[in-house]
């Protein structure tokens, strides 16, 4: 079989002396922590999109990047020459997981019946691949935000035509998704948005699209599909205003539409930071709520404002964000997905093994931190002190809803003034340090 990427053999764990820029120092798959293996706590996944087929360009310019897979002439002879290297290069990375959109994995074609067929033939060979490899299916997903029929929105278009098409589309990818024993199927809103009010019924888009999501989720029990369902929030990019705009507000709209027991979210840190929240933030909302589901990991650069889907490698970063999924009790359905892409001028294969080796080392060692964090109660003394008052007669009264406004009001006339306490943020800050 033709050897896609020939200048790594096999990515393994060196330790953190090792100098060997193609090695793990930090990763060590098999590593216990806090009772679990590494790779089980982080469920490491490849992204097809980027890593596959992200070719460099950008708004200002062409491809930078070849790869010798991506040659071919004939379309689906590229698609399954590519989905060979992915292969390869999964099993080489030693990750456990990948990710897709239908439109990624196979082309389309003139029309909805030859596409899906091009799908099958191209599912088949997945499927042969994953059971020769071990690799397993994190989640699958619709591209319905790239071809021009979804310019004006795919489950929030105006057209019932295209909501239609959308239907169609999401009905195969979640089919494919099933058939390939996906650990769940991810709803990000592409152009489910708007640009301007002036020709827009957004009351009517917000009904569609949960409309859109309850067909879903019919057809996901029509056809037994066991995985979790996600929705992956996102504030802006393509469109002004896109309406699954941060944690908080999907959290809302599947209250609302009584779609919540049937969702949890897919966080994306550089989509927090879009929205002005920090990534865990978003990931203690989630917690929080208990709709935490999966993580598409990577991160934004603050001065350039948009989503640069950058690998992630900030360690303080990685060490709260898994502080946090730690304290939510871990992974279960979802997984870290890199949805992330080497920059522009990163055109060699190798570049691709590096960006994945240094993100995959910064969360584990992001992990062995907060796990010292934790089996320590470092923060958790700090906050229990904090709200140690509410363990106390008046607040006890306060959580059990014993004290009316008359009540509280007697207290205050009978004890006068709160003492006022420090909230010692910087010594906090300081022995964080001390842990990164
Ligand atoms: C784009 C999104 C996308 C989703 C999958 O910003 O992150 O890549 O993760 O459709
Ligand atoms: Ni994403
Ligand atoms: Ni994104």
């Amino acid at each position: 079989m033709t050897e896609y990427f020939p200048e790594v053999k096999q990515v393994k764990y060196e330790g953190p002396d090792s100098k060997n820029p193609l090695a793990f120092k930090h990763y060590n798959p098999a590593e216990k922590v806090m009772g679990k293996t590494m790779a089980d706590h982080l469920r490491f996944a490849v992204c097809y999109w980027h890593t596959m087929k992200g070719l460099g360009s950008d708004q200002f310019g062409m491809d930078t990047i070849v790869r010798s897979y991506n040659k071919a002439a004939d379309p689906m002879q590229r698609a399954e020459q590519t989905l060979q290297a992915a292969f390869e290069f999964f099993t080489k990375l030693g990750v456990q997981f990948w990710c897709f959109h239908d439109r990624d994995i196979a082309p389309e074609a003139d029309n909805l019946a030859e596409t899906n067929k091009r799908l099958d033939k191209i599912v088949a060979l997945a499927k042969k691949m994953q059971d020769q490899t071990g690799l397993k299916l994190l989640w699958g997903t619709t591209n319905a935000f790239s071809h021009p029929r979804f310019m004006a929105g795919a489950g929030t278009n105006p057209d019932p035509h295209v909501f239609a098409y959308a239907a169609s589309q999401i009905k195969k990818a979640m089919e494919i998704t099933h058939e390939l024993g996906g650990a769940g199927y991810v709803f990000w809103g592409g152009r489910e948005g708007y640009d301007t009010l002036l020709n827009t019924d957004l009351k009517r888009e917000l009904d569609h699209m949960a409309l859109l999501l309850q067909r879903a989720v019919d057809h996901k029990k029509k056809i037994g599909f066991g995985g979790q369902l996600y929705i992956e929030p996102k504030p802006k990019e393509p469109t002004k205003h896109q309406y699954d705009f941060d944690a908080g507000n999907c959290f809302a709209f599947l209250q609302k539409y009584n779609l919540v027991e049937h969702f949890k979210l897919n966080i994306e840190a550089n989509h927090a930071t879009l929205a002005a929240h920090t990534f865990q933030h978003e990931l203690a909302f989630c917690v929080a709520n208990g709709i935490l589901g999966s993580v598409d990991a990577n991160r934004g650069d603050l001065l350039l404002g948009w989503d640069t889907d950058q690998f992630p490698t900030d360690l303080y970063d990685t060490s709260m964000a898994m502080y946090t999924i730690l304290k939510g009790g871990g992974f279960t359905t979802g997984g870290l997905n890199f949805d992330a892409h080497v920059r522009r001028q990163s055109i060699d294969n190798v570049d691709l093994f590096y960006a994945h080796i240094g993100s995959m080392d910064a969360f584990a060692r992001g992990l062995k931190i907060a796990a010292r964090l934790i089996e320590e109660k470092v923060l958790d003394k700090a906050v229990q002190e904090r709200y140690a008052g509410w363990d106390q007669p008046l607040g006890r009264d306060i959580e059990s809803g014993k004290m009316d406004f008359a009540g509280l009001e007697q207290y205050i006339l009978e004890n006068g003034e709160p003492l006022l306490r420090s909230g010692r943020q910087e010594l906090l800050e300081n022995i964080l340090n001390e842990y990164i």
